[in-house]
């Protein structure tokens, strides 16, 4: 009755080979086999559940990250042209250091999320949540935010995963930093869980959010934000509340946020469970689980 752990991992590569004769499809039709190569992923994805070696099933969640990104990155071009309502971010005669390797630089913002977004969210009652590893769980609507703590404006880059950095993202809102202090954690909280609407997450170290990283443009520190060069965040980037992570790849910045959970341990958050890096910095190219 017990499955071999080779056993299951060897029916994860064969599922893997199944992705790649698909993807090889979408260039004959792109609809019709990117639906097929998505599927397939998914079926690995379930397969791999049954490796019980932590290794080897990072190793192989990595490598079907890296064709889920493949594919995502096929259908992107039409999201590269710029944006009608935002303004163009710069991409030409910028300072190489900006650009981490294997992007490439877009005037526009692309949308990209996972499910439906919020329909017409209230600013003023959108709440989020500071729960956990806590003394004090906090319950805070955007506008009690904006009153409890230091409001700042920052400029960052922004860099997804799927090969596209949008450059000088001017971001208002206050810093992460400042609320979980306000929540004041216990000492065995180690990591930050980020969950935010329909169904998403995102894991980061509480020392990254304490202490960020340098960055090639602004602080780098992560912030819960509602304005984008001075407008009111658009839903559909997230508004009425983002985080911004700007030393990470764009998929630790959760858009429509609902909920800060201080953890003793890595949590894995919706993509980092589907073999993407642990920590995701863009200019050492930490992209998938098995580099
Ligand atoms: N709630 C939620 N937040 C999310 C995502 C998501 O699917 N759901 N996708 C992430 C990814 S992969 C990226 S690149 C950015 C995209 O932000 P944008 O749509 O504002 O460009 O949002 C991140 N935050
Ligand atoms: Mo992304």
């Amino acid at each position: 009755m017990s499955t071999a752990p080779t056993g299951a991992a060897d029916a994860v590569r064969d599922a893997i080979v199944r992705v790649d004769e698909a993807m090889k499809a979408v260039a004959v039709d792109a609809a019709a086999g990117r639906e097929r190569a998505e599927r397939r992923i998914e079926a690995a994805r379930d397969l791999l559940e049954e490796v019980a070696d932590d290794g080897q099933r990072r190793e192989l969640a990595g490598q079907l990250a890296r064709r889920a990104a493949d594919l995502d990155a096929a259908v992107l071009d039409d999201m590269l042209q710029p944006t009608p309502d935002v303004a163009r971010a710069p991409t030409r005669d910028v300072d190489p250091a900006r650009i981490p390797p294997g992007q490439h630089l877009t005037p526009g913002w692309p949308v990209l999320h996972v499910g439906a977004a919020p329909q017409d969210p209230d600013p003023a009652s959108w709440t989020v949540t500071v729960t956990g590893r806590v003394r004090h769980r906090l319950r805070l609507t955007r506008t009690e935010l904006a009153a409890r703590f230091e409001v700042v404006e920052q400029v960052s880059d922004f860099h997804c995963v799927t090969r596209w950095s949008r450059l000088d993202n001017r971001f208002t809102g206050v810093r992460v930093a400042d609320v979980l202090a306000a929540a004041a954690p216990h000492d065995d909280a180690v990591h930050l869980l980020v969950s935010g609407r329909p169904a998403y997450s995102a894991d980061l170290a509480l020392e990254a959010v304490r202490q960020p990283e340098p960055v090639a443009a602004g602080s780098g520190e992560v912030l819960l934000a509602w304005a984008h060069d001075g407008a009111d965040l658009a839903v559909a980037h997230g508004g009425p509340l983002r985080l911004v992570a700007p030393s990470r790849y764009g998929w630790k910045s959760v858009k429509w946020v609902t909920e800060l959970r201080l953890v003793d341990r890595v949590v894995p958050g919706y993509w980092e469970e589907r073999g993407y890096h642990a920590v995701g910095g863009p200019h050492r190219e930490e992209r998938f689980a098995d580099r």
